[in-house]
């Protein structure tokens, strides 16, 4: 793993479970994500993942960058043997995929190639007025490598997917949310505020259906309707086992704030 710190860590919030951000920090580079910062990504992701005291992870870049994507002056070095040998920046991209607790991404600025398709691996994508998304690696000689042409279509449609991954074009905030690649957009002054707040919303919560949430509806990506209402009516029914369903109804039907458990 490299010396340098290509990403910050922090906790925020003020309830007994926090929420933790990962600030991607390669600002020169527009956080162009090389392998060690997507080691330490990965690392943090999964520390904070394990962590009782962390409710949920945001994940931002700068201002002008979430990531301009994958490294270009990385990828300009191999060849296809070498790529298909080493396996080319595929082993510590997969990381986010094993999170069970919600991902917020916090978007601003260019979100292109891996960095538009690190933002559709977070649960919620929130976007700053500044966004700009795209798949430009058509423009490199290349396809997208870390599901753009998998997730996009899934996200956004195969229409749109196509016309993005072919001409390698950006879209902005407003068209990313009309074609639901983002959940809302935000003025970029109040991308963090915006993204912590939710953060802080989804700590209070019962952090087992918080889980359970994100797992069904991530099934829906993945499965039949029957095999994911099958997956949602399990995890439904075993939620009433749970201390936090008898805290939340009780709270609702006293007319008072439930007070969940970790
Ligand atoms: N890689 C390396 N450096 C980058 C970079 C990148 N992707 N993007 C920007 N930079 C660097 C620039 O080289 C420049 O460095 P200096 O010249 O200052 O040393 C600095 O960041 C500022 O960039 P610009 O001067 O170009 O800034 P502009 O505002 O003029 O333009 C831009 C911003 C974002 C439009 C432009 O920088 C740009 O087009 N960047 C490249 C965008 C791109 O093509 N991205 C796709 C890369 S391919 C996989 C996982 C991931 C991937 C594939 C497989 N597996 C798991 C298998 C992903 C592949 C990709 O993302």
């Amino acid at each position: 793993m490299s010396d340098e710190t290509f990403i910050l860590t922090a906790l925020h919030g003020d309830g007994d479970r926090k929420t933790a951000l990962i600030t991607l920090n390669r600002p020169k580079q527009l956080n162009a994500l090389n392998d060690g910062l997507m080691d330490q990504l990965g690392e943090a992701l999964l520390r904070f993942d394990a962590d009782p005291a962390v409710g949920c992870i945001v994940i931002t870049g700068s201002e002008k960058a979430f990531a301009a994507g994958a490294d270009i002056g990385v990828l300009a070095q191999h060849d296809f043997i070498s790529a298909y040998t080493s396996d080319l920046i595929t082993r510590n991209w997969e990381h986010i995929r094993r999170v069970r607790k919600p991902v917020i991404g916090a978007v601003a600025g260019f979100a292109l190639g891996g960095g538009c398709e690190l933002a559709m691996m977070c649960d919620v994508v929130l976007a700053a007025d500044t966004a700009k998304f795209g798949q430009p690696e058509i423009k490199l000689g290349i396809i997208p490598g870390a599901g753009g042409t998998q997730r996009l279509p899934r996200a956004i449609g195969k229409a749109k997917a196509m016309d993005l991954v072919l001409s390698g074009r950006m879209m902005g905030a407003e068209e990313a949310e009309r074609a639901g690649l983002v959940s809302r957009i935000v003025p970029a002054d109040k991308l963090l505020d915006e993204a912590l707040a939710l953060g802080e919303l989804v700590c209070a919560l019962g952090n087992a259906s918080v889980i359970a949430a994100k797992e069904c509806v991530n099934r829906a990506y993945e499965s039949t309707l029957s095999e994911g209402l099958m997956t949602e009516r399990r995890l439904f029914h075993a939620l009433f086992g749970t201390p936090d369903q008898k805290e939340g109804m009780d709270a609702f039907l006293a007319k008072r704030k439930p007070n969940f458990a970790r």
